[in-house]
């Protein structure tokens, strides 16, 4: 599929392009702004009072990665105001004209930078996103020329914020680990060099927002990946396969907690991978900045805690750079299925066609 460059010429159309339509099954079924509070809402005021809230504050955690795989975090401490210059920057830089944007175009494999839709190859529906990614960690592969420099600043908040981001997610995983009964250290040990990516997703206004989606039903391949979202609304979340969505209510400055594939794995299940997608409308744009802490690609995947009665639900130790290879090919192969599928019908409806439009007696001659 050629690339789209940008979005800014499609948002005034009044029909959606139909390389963004989707299937009926995959298209939203709960409107963007029907806030839901079944997510649970955490403060980490007193996380670190080891003889005090500690203890409760991890029970709550423990819970809600036990039942949805995905919360949020308040009073986490990361400063508002770098937050909001964080979102605001973003957003400045969405608005910029097409040809600024595209100074930083990733397409072609490129390490970082804005895209439309996804980098990811295979995608047969786009994604009515534009997106800005920078591999913040480890510090030492960062490429600064993929980080744009427009707006004047946010290439030094955004170090900042990665920074802080980093540590906040550290501190999650020591929670985690203590409650698989591991030491502290376990689960960020367990990714070896941990990886960072910062993605900022940029959703506009859409002209049909209830055949599309800003982000198409997914987990996160990663341990786990901190959320921040603008008021707009948009981010769904399902526990029974699809079935029943709910949108998470937004909270002025809160971090939403996803667990991702390699902490459900490492938990060997007992933590979910929290199924989600972002919906879009025709209203106003949306922004959310995702930061997916991930292992290093050479990391080992393998539950690090088989409680009594469970059986490892991994085969074998893999890499997770072949965990998210092998996660990457089941998605193509659905999506070619699904393409396979349809064709068929379309053929089989234009058959059916042809054969009712025949008078009969050519039909049977
Ligand atoms: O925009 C959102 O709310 C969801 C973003 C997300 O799930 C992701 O970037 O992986
Ligand atoms: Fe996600």
């Amino acid at each position: 599929m050629a690339p789209t460059k940008t979005l800014n010429s499609l948002v005034d159309e009044k029909t959606l392009e139909s390389s963004f339509v989707r299937d009926e099954d995959e298209r939203p079924k709960v409107a963007y702004n029907k806030f839901s509070n079944e997510i649970p809402v955490i403060s980490l005021i007193g996380i670190e009072d080891v003889n005090g809230m500690r203890e409760e504050i991890c029970k709550k955690i423990v819970e809600a990665c036990e039942e949805w795989g995905i919360f949020q975090i308040i009073d986490h401490g990361v400063d508002m105001k770098l937050i909001s210059e964080m979102t605001r920057f973003a957003k400045e830089f969405f608005d910029l004209p097409p040809q600024e944007k595209l100074r930083f175009d990733m397409s072609g494999g490129k390490k970082g930078g804005f895209i439309v839709s996804s980098h990811l190859q295979g995608e047969t529906v786009k994604d009515w996103r534009e997106i800005v990614t920078y591999f913040s960690y480890p510090i030492g592969k960062r490429d600064y020329s993929r980080w744009p420099n427009k707006p004047e600043g946010w290439i030094k908040v955004t170090k900042e914020y990665s920074e802080k981001l980093m540590n906040l997610a550290c501190k999650l995983l020591e929670v985690l680990s203590e409650a698989m009964g591991l030491e502290k250290e376990a689960l960020t040990k367990a990714c070896v060099d941990m990886d960072q990516k910062v993605v900022v997703n940029y959703y506009p206004k859409c002209p049909q927002p209830d055949l599309t989606l800003g982000l198409k039903r997914h987990t996160d391949p990663g341990t786990i990946t901190l959320l921040v979202q603008d008021q707009v609304g948009g981010l769904q979340a399902t526990r029974d396969d699809g079935n029943t969505w709910i949108t998470v209510q937004p909270i002025q400055g809160a971090f939403i907690v996803n667990l991702g594939d390699h902490g459900h794995y490492l938990s060997n299940g007992r933590f979910k991978n929290a199924d989600h997608q972002a919906v879009v409308n025709s209203n106003c744009s949306r922004l959310s900045i995702a930061t997916f802490q991930n292992p290093a690609p050479e990391a080992k995947v393998y539950p690090l805690m088989v409680r009594e009665g469970e059986k490892p639900i991994l085969k074998e130790p893999i890499s997770f750079s072949e965990m998210y290879k092998r996660k990457m090919n089941k998605d193509i192969e659905i999506s070619r299925l699904k393409k396979v599928a349809k064709e068929e019908k379309q053929l089989q409806n234009l058959d059916k066609d042809k054969l009712e439009t025949k008078p009969i007696e050519e039909i049977l001659a």
